[in-house]
């Protein structure tokens, strides 16, 4: 049987994931801001207007680049904050969105050009990162109805997008197999290959070199004490930890750490032995992080490898 190549497209767009892309303008801000009178005000984006809920897994892409003034068009950055309702309060304020709900990897941001007063607020989280990652996968918490975003910076009125790419997109994505805390850290697997985030779920024949590389996305978190756990299991049924957001038990082996979280990250690497066939191996990183939304850690998210 034939499909037509639209109805075949538009059944893929339902089953995969629904995107919004939103143009963005690198004046707006949700921070504070001092003697930047052509600085704008972020506008609250509806997160029922793009059909996502609290509980939903949000996958933010920062597109393009904006030009910071001095320099030239060529700048990734972008912070968002969660909010209960639509209220931006004015520049002057240090908190400006009072609805603030917490989530993601809290950002802390620099003062301002003009006076070098405090802009950094608790709730916001990186999406961009000028010298890290361009997006974030983010869960949106209880209470949620509204996104700011805004460019990192400490003036915002010299700013501009000459050609006009600056914009994020927005895709409502299925929750991952196995969830970490969705902060400033990730896991990679890789079987005889460059290590990936995704998928969660892979194979591994014996012979094969298994790598395993716990960094951070956003290079806030270098330095925390960090660490990988490996739960070797028989059931391909992964059980959550008895802490939240982790995947292992008390009989999981500790393969690296406590550590200094390194520049380049943490890494594991074995070669796949035979005989073991079925077996699964779960594996979690994490660090201690001050900064957590918990108070304590983070993690990542965990990937399962079949062994076969
Ligand atoms: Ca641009
Ligand atoms: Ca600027
Ligand atoms: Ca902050």
């Amino acid at each position: 049987m034939r499909i037509p190549l639209s109805l075949f497209l538009s059944l893929c767009s339902t089953a995969i994931a629904q995107s919004t892309t939103i143009p963005l303008n690198s004046k707006a801000t949700f921070l504070h801001t001092n003697n930047d009178s052509g600085a704008l005000a972020s506008p609250a984006v509806s997160l029922a207007s793009l059909g996502a809920a609290p509980g939903q897994w949000l996958l933010i892409e920062q597109l393009g680049e904006f030009d910071n003034g001095p320099q030239a068009d060529v700048f990734h950055s972008l912070l968002g904050i969660f909010s209960a309702d639509a209220t931006l309060l004015a520049a002057s304020n240090l908190n400006r969105v009072p609805g603030s709900i917490p989530a993601g990897a809290a950002a802390t941001t620099a003062n301002t050009f003009s006076g070098s007063q405090p802009t950094n607020i608790a709730d916001d989280f990186w999406i961009s990162h000028s010298v890290g990652k361009h997006d974030a996968l983010v869960r949106v918490p209880a209470g949620a109805a509204f996104l700011f975003v805004a460019p990192h910076d400490s003036l915002y009125n010299d700013n501009s997008d000459p050609d006009g790419d600056y914009a994020m997109r927005i895709s409502i994505v299925a929750a991952p197999a196995y969830p970490g805390t969705a902060e400033d850290i990730e896991l990679s697997s890789g079987i005889d290959a460059a290590p990936t985030t995704s998928p969660a779920l892979k194979s591994a024949a014996p012979g094969s070199q298994l790598t395993v590389v716990v960094d951070d996305r956003y290079t806030t978190t270098t330095g925390a004490t960090s660490f990988l756990f490996l739960q070797p299991q028989l059931s391909p049924f992964v059980a959550p930890g008895a802490l939240a957001d982790t995947w292992f038990g008390a009989n999981a082996l500790l393969l690296v750490g406590p550590t200094a979280l390194p520049a380049d990250g943490i890494s594991f690497t074995t070669s796949v032995p035979a005989g073991l066939s079925g077996l699964q191996l779960v594996f979690q990183g994490g660090a201690i992080y001050p900064l957590a939304r918990n108070g304590l850690y983070i993690t990542t998210e965990a990937h399962r490898i079949t062994l076969l």
